[in-house]
């Protein structure tokens, strides 16, 4: 049974997402000493508030999968949150800028499984095995904290800033690609901004499937046949703005783009 403060932190970011409004960290606001168990029960309710609406999940994502985020973090593992049926936007569609509040994107290597996944003791090569496709994918996060100003706690509670995804549509197998060899580009406008490869996400992007698989198992959950899953970033994420026209290339999984509309 959560407590009334983690009810609070649930109902404070929920608020904030629905009115489009920055707030200031819950560490700050709420509960300075919050702790990373406490972070994802937050996370739990809020990611049941959502289904009770009746939107459904996607599948999770993960965050924080660069070694340079961990070090600027101060943490030592990723962390994961939700994507859910409400922040699809179409490959070539509209982002309405107004439905957001500070976003930002980022390119990533998505992964449709196959088979459930479940921990713990999973490794990047069994992930890779219970995969059916791969596929690229534009992130696009956007923290419910003013000027992404977070710890690790906060933004776990936060649903790993989870805001819109659009996906690509190549779907390859795995087996097909070297996917830590897989580079990318990150354009607005049409100038390449960020570029990167799958290596940046943990030495392979499997990996942090397999961490996920891992992770959720604490909890006595698995990934599931079926999820779509955000792999974590292959570039840093950009700053957007009205008027934006964002494309993303995968060497061997085409372009992603999407336009920031009013
Ligand atoms: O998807 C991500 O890696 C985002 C994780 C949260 C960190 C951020 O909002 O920059
Ligand atoms: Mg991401």
């Amino acid at each position: 049974m959560a407590s009334e403060i983690i009810k609070k932190i649930a109902d404070y970011l929920v608020a904030a997402e629905v009115e489009k409004r920055e707030v200031v960290k819950v560490t700050k606001t709420i509960k300075p000493d919050l702790t990373v168990e406490e972070a994802y029960k937050a996370q739990e309710l809020l990611v049941q508030k959502k289904l009770d609406e009746g939107h459904r999940i996607v599948g999770p994502k993960m965050g924080l999968t660069s070694r340079a985020k961990w070090d600027q973090m101060g943490v030592s593992e990723p962390i994961y949150g939700y994507v859910f049926d409400y922040m699809l936007i179409d490959n070539g569609g509209v982002l309405p800028f107004s439905d957001l509040i500070h976003p930002k994107a980022e390119a990533e290597i998505a992964f449709l499984i196959g088979e459930d996944i479940e921990g713990p003791g999973i490794t990047g090569a069994q992930v890779l095995a219970k995969t059916e496709y791969v596929l690229p994918a534009l992130e696009i996060i956007d923290s419910r904290y003013e000027n992404f100003n977070f710890t690790h706690t906060d933004v776990i509670a936060d649903n790993a800033s989870t805001s819109r995804v659009v996906f690509g549509n190549t779907l390859r197998k795995p087996s097909e690609f070297e996917l830590e060899l897989v580079g990318a580009t990150l354009s607005i406008n049409g100038q390449i901004k960020e570029l990167g490869a799958g290596a940046a996400v943990l030495g392979h992007p499997a990996n942090a499937i397999a961490v996920l698989a891992n992770m959720l198992a604490r909890k006595g959950e698995k990934i599931k046949k079926g999820e779509i899953i955000l792999s974590g970033a292959i570039t840093s994420a950009l700053l957007l703005r009205v008027g934006d026209f964002v494309s993303g290339k995968f060497d061997g999984l085409g372009e992603v783009t999407f336009s920031v509309g009013e």
